[in-house]
């Protein structure tokens, strides 16, 4: 038996993550306006539970309680998202600012740094205002504009703290989950507006890329993809075909023109008339230089030909043999993310990468009679993908960071609260009390140690 410790980059950036809809409840307090997640989840059918997020942890309330933990916990930084409708609730700036909105992020940024907690600020993860979707929402090009305005506000008032931004949470889920397949908000089903909300979200995080410097001396500023590792299930060329088209789909429609290459020809010729309208000078303001990238990482894609599929032929497959976590069938796959890295490295010029996001669900997760959560599988999930990124810092790929999704339980989109992904778990029997997780204790002690023994 050999005892040998991983030992990170100093000044490696451990943290943990979450998003306004999903902890803050207070869905109509000191001002706010709806969102398209308000909306959505209200209606009946759309949330699997049956649930919404009016509530959710209580976060705008119990933020404090939840700060601390994090500080007994030695995460020294922590990835937020601020809602929209909450500081513009009719979303333009026309419509009015909300002063208590903006006030509340000011309190939660300031308690932040009191614990020597770095923030880590995403503008934009998903809750639009509803007001702007009645306009056509990401579809229409003014909502860039919008989403400028709300830039500038955001970063004016809190950029003399906050260093770090990030403007797009995973515009593939938001662009294709809420109009393509419709599972999200704001639950639509065409291909002309997915494609045209994915390319409207791009130019608005390029456009919004210099407001945010100008504003921030000293800023860091990136866009946040989930990015996935995509393979054929077999040696079929078909197969492979619809692998490489999930790729391009998936991951190289936002890769490419971010890095300065537009979009993939292949895919351009496969969405023919889908395609949107792309204004001159729209790639160049999609490729503005970014401080660094977001990567959300959680599983592999393996892919077979599916000639019924109405967007890209092609469909995902499960191996029964394989561990997997219970969520989606989501795969453990570790290897995905360090190729991903070795990826970023080979493909897209090393830029600096921050893993934004990475974690699992545990199925029948529960308090025990000791009173502790035992979460043995999510230990394991995180162990093997700190585990990764080290492999890949050693051969080179520039990571710098990585955050756990999540900090704790939350409101997990349609699934409602029904998956939980949280360090710390959520007793929504009683009073939403926080009880901090095995995993939790393990990942703090990653932290702190800024690695992990391996035996
Ligand atoms: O909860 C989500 C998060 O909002 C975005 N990335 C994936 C997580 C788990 O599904």
């Amino acid at each position: 038996m050999y005892n040998e410790h991983i030992t990170f980059p100093k000044d490696f950036v451990w943290g943990t993550a979450a998003a306004s809809y999903q902890i803050e409840g207070a869905a109509d307090t000191d001002g706010k306006g709806k969102s398209i997640w308000d909306e959505f989840s209200h209606i009946p059918g759309n949330i699997e539970d049956g649930s919404t997020g009016d509530t959710a942890c209580d976060h705008y309330h119990r933020y404090e309680e939840d700060i601390r933990l994090m500080s007994m916990m030695g995460m020294k930084h922590y990835r937020l998202s601020l809602s929209w409708p909450r500081i513009l609730p009719g979303g333009t700036k026309s419509a009015g600012l909300n002063i208590q909105g903006l006030d509340f992020y000011d309190r939660l940024i300031d308690a932040l740094l009191e614990y020597d907690i770095t923030p880590w600020v995403t503008l934009f993860h998903w809750d639009l205002p509803a007001a702007l979707q009645r306009e056509g929402g990401f579809a229409s090009r003014e909502t860039i504009d919008a989403f400028c305005d709300y830039t500038d506000i955001a970063t004016r008032r809190l950029g003399d703290r906050v260093k770090n931004w990030m403007t797009f949470n995973e515009p593939w889920v938001f662009s294709f989950c809420g109009h393509f397949s419709g599972v999200h908000a704001p639950g639509e089903k065409d291909i002309r507006k997915t494609l045209a909300v994915a390319h409207n979200i791009l130019v608005a995080h390029g456009k919004s890329m210099p407001i945010i410097r100008e504003n921030i001396p000293g800023a860091k500023a990136g866009i946040v993809n989930n990015l996935a590792w995509v393979e054929s299930a077999s040696h079929k060329q078909e197969d492979a075909d619809a692998a490489r088209r999930w790729d391009l789909a998936f991951n190289r429609w936002f890769l490419d023109p971010l890095f300065g290459r537009e979009y993939p020809d292949e895919m351009v010729k496969w969405y023919g008339e889908a395609m949107p309208e792309i204004k001159a000078g729209d790639f160049d303001l999609i490729a503005a230089p970014a401080d660094f990238m977001g990567i959300n990482y959680y599983t592999r894609r393996l892919v077979v030909y599916d000639p019924n599929d109405n967007h890209i032929k092609a469909k995902q497959v499960y191996r029964t043999h394989i561990l997997r976590a219970e969520f989606e069938e989501w795969e453990i796959y570790p290897e995905g993310l360090y190729h991903t890295l070795i990826r970023m490295k080979e493909e897209y010029g090393n830029i600096p990468i921050y893993i934004t996001e990475n974690g699992t669900t545990c199925p029948h997760e529960m308090i025990s009679d000791d009173g502790c959560v035992h979460d043995p599988l999510r230990v394991e999930y995180l162990r093997r993908h700190f585990a990764a990124v080290w492999q890949a810092i050693q051969e080179g790929a520039d990571a710098r960071g990585f955050f756990t999704w999540s900090f704790c339980d939350n409101f997990e989109w349609a699934f409602g609260f029904s998956k939980r992904f949280g360090l710390v778990y959520i007793d929504y029997e009683h009073n939403l009390r926080r009880i901090i997780k095995d995993s939790g204790h393990f990942a703090a002690d990653v932290c702190n140690q800024n690695g992990f023994a391996i035996t």
